[in-house]
């Protein structure tokens, strides 16, 4: 190799390398968490990012540990944050203007303890609290012979409301939400009884009959004053806040960095179906994200087609 092409092969070697940075730094990065409508929704997000030109980069994430990872641009954007769980976090963050909160969406939505159904006729009395008390040894783990209650990788407070409801239940956490799926429908499908994490919207509702604990209703001091409710020495002994607000929020940047990414996100919308039918997809996919956003896609192409501003342009 000649002296002038080795230093021009060298020079576009340079150049190519710091294309590839900036262009890695210049994508936008896209958190998923541990629950279908999350992923599905928020790859269909990524791929209309895609088709106005960007690169998009997805960052597995729990939502219970991403709201610093927000204010600090390591993910850029969240489409569907449930206000239940340490959402005081989330909100002075938002009072500091550390995270954008660019919408409400017209959902009203409830996590809690849920069960099918038949489980009522085997303990009547549900669905108060109280029935819980006299019924639980129909809740016994098989395995483990322990008063059981099943959720995922979630952090409400459901160990201190078990503590200041006295309540003889020990909790079970799965890692991955299909296990907890597939856990539900086999004792459905055994007509077998349980009580574990549900939420709406969610799939669970378009296939199966049941209902959420009554819990002594949510009120904020019932977590700032162990006088309330039943318990007068503890806190937490009540149900969770039972409207949550599901919201979109955005690393504040974002606006000025990425306006046609902005722009889609500001167009964006969600409704209930929208999401029980993106969870849905997912588990009907075999939780496979990518395949059941094509599809949720197609089924909500109304919906969805104004999200992108075609005439949006930005330079890259
Ligand atoms: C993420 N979740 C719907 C469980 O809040």
């Amino acid at each position: 190799m000649s002296g002038v092409n080795m230093r021009f092969s060298v020079f576009v070697g340079f150049y190519l390398l710091i294309a590839q940075i900036t262009q890695a730094s210049a994508s936008i990065k896209i958190p998923l968490n541990h629950w279908g409508s999350q992923q599905v929704i928020s790859i269909a997000i990524g791929n209309e990012l895609s088709a106005l030109g960007y690169q998009v980069q997805y960052i597995p994430i729990n939502s219970m540990h991403q709201s610093t990872a927000l204010a600090d641009g390591i993910i850029h954007f969240q489409i569907e944050l449930w206000q239940t769980a340490n959402y005081e976090e989330y909100n002075k963050l938002i009072r500091d203007n550390r995270i954008t909160l660019l919408g409400k969406y017209d959902i009203n939505g409830k996590e809690d303890w849920w069960y099918p159904l038949y489980v009522k006729e085997l303990c009547p009395g549900l669905p108060d609290w109280k029935a819980l008390k006299k019924c639980s040894s129909l809740f016994k783990d098989p395995d483990t012979g322990q008063v059981t209650y099943y959720t995922g990788l979630w952090n409400y407070r459901d160990a201190d409301l078990i503590r200041s409801l006295d309540l003889p239940f020990t909790i079970k956490r799965y890692t991955k939400e299909e296990h907890l799926w597939n856990l539900l429908e086999t004792r459905i499908a055994a007509k077998k009884p349980i009580i574990l994490l549900n939420w709406t919207p969610n799939w669970i509702e378009v296939k199966h009959a049941g209902e959420f604990v009554e819990f002594p209703a949510f009120s904020p001091e019932c977590e700032t004053d162990p006088k309330w409710g039943p318990n007068p020495n503890m806190l937490f002994d009540c149900a969770n806040n039972n409207i949550s607000s599901v919201v979109k929020v955005m690393w504040p940047p974002l606006a000025n960095k990425h306006p046609c990414a902005y722009q889609l996100l500001k167009n964006f919308e969600l409704t209930a179906e929208h999401i029980s039918v993106a969870s849905l997809l997912y588990r009907e996919s075999g939780n496979q994200p990518e395949i059941a956003a094509k599809r949720w896609k197609q089924k909500f192409l109304e919906d969805t087609k104004n999200w992108r501003d075609k005439s949006c342009t930005e330079q890259f």
